[in-house]
């Protein structure tokens, strides 16, 4: 049996620790406001039982013999809070001494400290979120980029839930034709249900398939954009992150075969996280160190999300460029011609037959960087999903269930196609069903909560 025990009240102070302006401890659970009418006196003498709900109140926290710190209480009833409990926040002097105070306060009063995690987990388990909007909870407090903020906010609002129930729906409705089929079996899966469940199948993969496209973008919002500069050697690879980074982090010499390690730093480009890698300059390598630099720089090639390909604009384009341009993945590449200050002997046009984008900068002289971060941000924005309307999933435990049911889909087609009993092809949609069970919150185990709001902070 699953034990969630919501009966008792629990409190947290829900700001970080440290010194701030002000300071929350939150109540929520059925004694919040009896609780409250004990510590709180207001100037009339009025008590947070009788105030209205999304009201606030000044007043003084006292424990009956003194007063502890002077305050505004907050009063959200059930069922319209964030737990669809009764809530109380207690927003007082932001130091940790009066937090305490009142903390303890309210503990001695019959409060129960929540577990990290837990007012979310009560929003869950009372049915006013699911677990991927509990999930995108955590997602907004650990955001590091507005997109980042942008895409938990739009998985709170319902939007990944939404697609996600769409998709469920069309599973239940094949479901169920498919076990009309089995209880009759007599009359067996003729040619037109064939066609029909085909197509439902067909139509609940391709919505699966939607949404894990927009993961890619879901995971580049909340990891970063992989983009790595390659090049020749000393085609100005470590000037150009230095420029990008706006300090000296790489080692830059004339000297060409300079770096030979991996260098990744991450950029914030216009809200997206860039985890942009310097690599070693690819030429037919020399030496051992050099066969290895070499090695490296192409895996990083192959993991990339995106390529800057770096040519030196002041010397032409001789047979190792050539044969790095035959050697690119079919990945998104900007290609840059660098050190524009000086006299060009590539010219861009002849680039942009075998490149679409190609940007002229000096990365010496930091000249024409804003556009190349432009480059970046539109290629991000607009080239990597074709639909900007999928709901954008980007937590690793959603993307990997959402893919496996599309694989059950995908085998359960094949199934039919087979001419496979229903009962066989039924058990494949059924395991899908669970997998999207399990993310919305549907069906789960007590493990799965506790992993997933232990990750919490207290008083979320
Ligand atoms: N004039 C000019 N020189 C540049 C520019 N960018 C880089 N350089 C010079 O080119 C040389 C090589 O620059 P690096 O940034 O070390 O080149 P790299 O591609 O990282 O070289 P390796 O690490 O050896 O592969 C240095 O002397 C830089 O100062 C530029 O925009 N203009
Ligand atoms: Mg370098």
């Amino acid at each position: 049996m699953l034990k969630h025990d919501n009966s008792d009240t629990i409190t947290a102070i829900s700001t970080p620790a440290g010194v701030g302006g002000i300071g929350i401890v939150r109540l929520s659970g059925k004694d919040a406001l009896k609780v409250a009418d004990k510590i709180f006196c207001s100037k009339d003498g009025s008590k947070p039982s009788g105030f209205k709900t999304f009201t606030t109140h000044y007043g003084w926290i006292s424990d009956g013999d003194k007063m502890i710190d002077e305050v505004i209480l907050t009063v959200m009833r059930a069922p319209r809070s964030f737990t669809k409990e009764d809530i109380v926040e207690i927003n007082c002097h932001g130091g940790i001494i009066p937090l305490r105070a009142i903390l303890d306060l309210v503990l001695a009063c019959g409060c129960r400290l929540a577990e990290p995690g837990e007012f979310t987990k009560r929003a869950f388990l009372n049915g006013r979120i699911d677990l991927a909007q509990a999930e995108a909870v955590l997602d907004i407090i650990r955001a590091k980029t507005d997109a980042a903020l942008k895409l938990g906010v739009e998985q709170l609002k319902g939007g990944l839930s939404k697609e996600l129930n769409k998709a469920r729906e069309m599973l239940l409705d094949i479901l169920m034709l498919l076990e009309a089929n089995i209880d009759f079996p007599e009359e067996g899966i003729n040619k037109i249900d064939l066609q029909e469940y085909n197509a439902k199948l067909k139509e609940a993969e391709e919505e699966f398939k939607k949404i894990i496209a927009g993961s890619a973008r879901g995971r580049i919002y909340r990891e970063g954009v992989r983009a790595v500069i390659c090049g020749k050697p000393n085609v100005g690879k470590s000037s150009l992150l230095n420029a990008l980074l706006k300090c000296e982090r790489s080692i830059v010499t004339p000297v060409a075969g300079t770096t030979r390690d991996t260098i990744e730093e991450i950029i914030d480009i216009k809200g997206i996280p860039v985890r942009i890698m310097d690599t070693a300059g690819i030429l037919e390598p020399r030496g051992l160190v050099e066969k290895k630099a070499v090695e490296r720089s192409r895996k990083h090639i192959g993991f990339a999300d995106l390529i800057l390909v770096i040519f030196d604009g002041s010397r032409a384009l001789d047979k190792a460029d050539l044969n790095l341009i035959k050697k690119l993945p079919k990945k998104p590449v900007i290609a840059v011609i660098n050190k524009m200050d000086l006299r060009q002997k590539i010219k861009k046009e002849k680039l942009s037959q075998i490149f679409p984008r190609v940007i002229e900068v000096s990365a010496k002289k930091t000249k024409n960087i804003g556009i190349l971060e432009d480059g970046i941000a539109d290629l991000v924005y607009k080239g990597e999903v074709s639909s900007g309307e999928a709901a954008m999933v980007s937590n690793l435990r959603h993307i990997s269930a959402i893919k496996e049911a599309q694989i059950l889909i995908a085998e359960a087609r094949n199934s039919l196609d087979n001419k496979t009993p229903p009962e066989f092809i039924a058990q494949d949609v059924k395991d899908a069903l669970v997998l999207i069970d399990s993310i919305l919150g549907k069906r789960f185990s007590e493990d799965l909560l506790d992993k997933i709001f232990s990750e919490f902070c207290i008083g979320k």
